[in-house]
């Protein structure tokens, strides 16, 4: 039933430079100084993106929302050069041009520039890329950042979120700190579907990053979510349950209700991770420390502590507690790392 009617809206949909067009018009497709760096927080979902209704503009099927990750992120800077092809490093080792990772960036970068200007882009991150944490998300949003410098757009940070969608769909809650809601929108040109700022403080919040494996995944994100949104019988249920957890998270937010959060935090983890095992072929990120680990903290909620997780397209769990436990956790997981948000 998705099927049909989401590829019909693809179909007639438009295209990134499109986007690029709408969003940029009237502004310098020439660079305005010779080099430009910024960094973007990574971002961790607490109601999850699974599943696009217009795979070019990496247009969702619903919302979500996320809590961004202090200083975890990654810092991009960009310098013009002269030369015939662009040339890109990532955290200081050189990326061949016919590498995956460049043909994707020099792909976007193709969407704002004008004749042959190449490139130097040296990005580096301060997460494992390709484990499920999102690197890429604040990868696209540092750029975008270091672009709107380099070619003086003074875009919104609305309009910057639209431009990082294009380049991976999460990327568009990267653009700030804290809480963002990225909110569907439902325009088939996409310029209402970015991020929003929930602008809340929560002090007592934290999130540690339990890391089980770093090696890149097998299946990507784009691939899985399309796999599941095509044959998994459990996905028809997915928009019913974002809908419904959103209203929880938001509530618990606003509230400052930890318990709250993270009982609905972790069950739209488990549903999303729920539809891809009902995949055809069945998708699981899970590795065996991955089910001991979400053992041990159903164990330790049983003995009375609030602690919670969530789980991305990857191994790892991000666990969600309160700084009051910090050392009781950190007792329970001595190598968890706990992020400043
Ligand atoms: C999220 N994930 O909300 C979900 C939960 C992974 C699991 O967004 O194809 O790299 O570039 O739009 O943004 C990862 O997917 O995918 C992701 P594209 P993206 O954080």
């Amino acid at each position: 039933m998705y099927r049909a009617s989401h590829d019909l809206y693809a179909r007639c949909a438009m295209n990134k430079q499109d986007t690029v067009k709408l969003l940029l018009k009237n502004k310098s497709k020439i660079p305005q100084q010779a080099s430009a760096k910024a960094f973007a927080p990574v971002n961790i979902a607490l109601c999850k993106y699974w599943g696009k209704r217009n795979q070019e503009l990496n247009l969702p099927l619903t919302s979500s929302l996320s809590i961004s990750l202090g200083t975890k992120g990654t810092t991009t800077e960009i310098l013009c050069i002269d030369s015939y092809q662009d040339e890109i490093t990532l955290n200081q080792q050189p990326i061949a041009a016919s590498d995956d990772f460049s043909k994707k960036l020099s792909a976007f970068l193709n969407l704002f520039r004008d004749g042959k200007q190449c490139f130097r882009i040296d990005t580096v991150n301060t997460v494992p890329v390709a484990a499920g944490l999102a690197s890429s998300a604040s990868g696209f949003a540092a750029l975008v950042l270091a672009l709107d410098q380099l070619f003086q757009w003074q875009c919104t940070p609305q309009e910057l979120s639209i431009l990082a969608r294009l380049g991976s769909g999460s990327a568009c809650r990267s653009l700030w700190q804290g809480f963002v809601e990225w909110q569907q929108g439902q325009r088939e040109d996409g310029l209402d579907s970015h991020g929003v700022p929930i602008t809340i403080q929560w002090p007592q919040l934290c999130i540690g990053l339990l890391i089980m494996s770093s090696d890149k995944k097998a299946v990507s994100s784009r691939e899985a979510m399309e796999i599941t949104r095509q044959t998994s019988i459990l996905y028809r249920a997915w928009p019913e349950q974002v809908a419904h957890d959103l209203v929880l998270i938001k509530n618990a937010i606003t509230q400052q209700n930890f318990v709250a959060l993270g009982c609905a935090a972790e069950n739209n983890a488990l549903a999303m991770h729920a539809t891809m095992l009902a995949a055809n072929p069945a998708i699981c990120y899970s590795q065996p420390q991955t089910l001991t680990a979400m053992q041990q903290i159903w164990q330790l909620r049983q003995q009375g502590l609030a602690i919670y997780f969530t789980q991305d397209a990857g191994p790892n769990l991000k666990l969600l507690f309160q700084r009051k436990d910090l050392e009781t956790v950190k007792n329970s997981f001595p190598a968890l790392d706990v992020c400043e948000i």
